[in-house]
């Protein structure tokens, strides 16, 4: 495929939903500031997704929304589903940003989220089978981490977690391994900040990954930084199915950046920010949930074959330094 040909697929792989957006604060049962970056996740036949609400403070908690479809008829939570222990060191002030994998192994869903507090953003670990008891296993790896997700199983006996710590001043992708959920070990960069590129000065997970025949296909954020502030656009890349921690393929383009009105004004304008998606086998497509100028919830649609064939035309990630 031609460059041309590989732009023209990227601006038209995602499909905004026209009911867009799916979530706002309006539809929250009780006062708050803003609802977005929603973690989401199939459960017993529905749509789940778990969203970051900011409250007055200016702190946040996460609250479970469901629906039938996953697009329309949101049954939110009547009151906080995972709230901050304020009292704590870890969850000092606020809970976001989450991520939802099950883990077939264990049978249980788990739940990557970023907790502050006076070390800075950390990320922690809890685990729920039902999103209405949940237990907490606590911080994984020390202060500044974000962007975290599980994969759903072990390689080579370890399980795998994609992260974005803070090293030497430098926000790259990581992976890192765990023979038991606690320990973690072997840390290695895996998608870098591309040098004067869209993605750069930072890059971070967005939603889980998500298994396809090539691989584990990612949906990660970049960050550009202009004199108007920073612009957060979303970008695919492709890791090894057996030995995730190799990058197959990176697209060079972004695929969803702010376009939409409600992605370039709100609380922080020009962020579409994907922390979930959820893959329609019966429809063949995968619906990528974002959060929208850090305001509202919204959803875009894409053909999951139309994604495997723009994935695998994407250039070798080395090729692209
Ligand atoms: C990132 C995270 C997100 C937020 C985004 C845009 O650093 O903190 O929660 O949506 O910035 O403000």
């Amino acid at each position: 495929m031609s460059k041309e040909a590989t732009s023209e697929t990227a601006m038209r792989l995602f499909r905004r939903y026209e009911g867009n957006p799916i979530l706002t604060a309006e539809d929250w049962p009780y006062p708050v500031n803003a609802v977005f970056n929603p973690a989401s996740c199939s459960l017993d036949g529905s749509t789940l997704l778990l969203c970051r609400v900011e409250d007055m403070r200016g702190f946040s908690h996460l609250t479970a929304a469901r629906s039938a479809d996953g697009l329309t008829d949101w049954n939110v939570d009547k009151k906080p589903t995972l709230e901050a222990n304020h009292s704590t060191v870890e969850e000092r002030w606020g809970l976001e940003d989450a991520r939802i994998v099950w883990l077939e192994e264990q049978k249980t869903y788990a739940i990557t989220y970023v907790s502050y507090s006076e070390g800075g953003p950390v990320v922690s670990l809890a685990i729920t089978k039902n999103f209405q008891t949940f237990a907490r296993l606590g911080a994984m790896i020390p202060p500044e981490d974000k962007d975290a997700c599980l994969l759903p199983r072990r390689f080579n006996g370890r399980f795998a977690l994609i992260h974005r710590p803070i090293v030497g001043g430098e926000a790259h992708i990581w992976m890192s391994l765990s023979p038991d959920l606690k320990h973690w070990g072997d840390h290695r960069p895996l998608i870098r900040t591309r040098s004067a590129w869209w993605d750069t000065p930072r890059v971070g997970l967005a939603c889980q990954p998500i298994e396809i025949p090539e691989g584990w296909l990612i949906v990660y954020h970049g960050v550009r930084s202009t004199t108007a502030g920073a612009i957060y656009r979303a970008g695919l890349a492709l890791l090894d199915l057996e030995e995730p921690w190799r990058v197959l393929r990176r697209s060079a383009e972004w695929v969803l950046g702010p376009q939409a009105y409600y992605e370039r004004v709100g609380d922080v304008g020009d962020v579409v920010f994907p922390t979930g998606a959820v893959v329609h086998e019966d429809t063949n497509q995968l619906y990528l949930y974002y959060g929208a100028a850090d305001n509202t919830v919204a959803v875009a649609i894409a053909d999951i074959d139309q994604v495997r064939d723009y994935i695998r035309s994407c250039p070798e990630s080395e090729h692209l330094f």
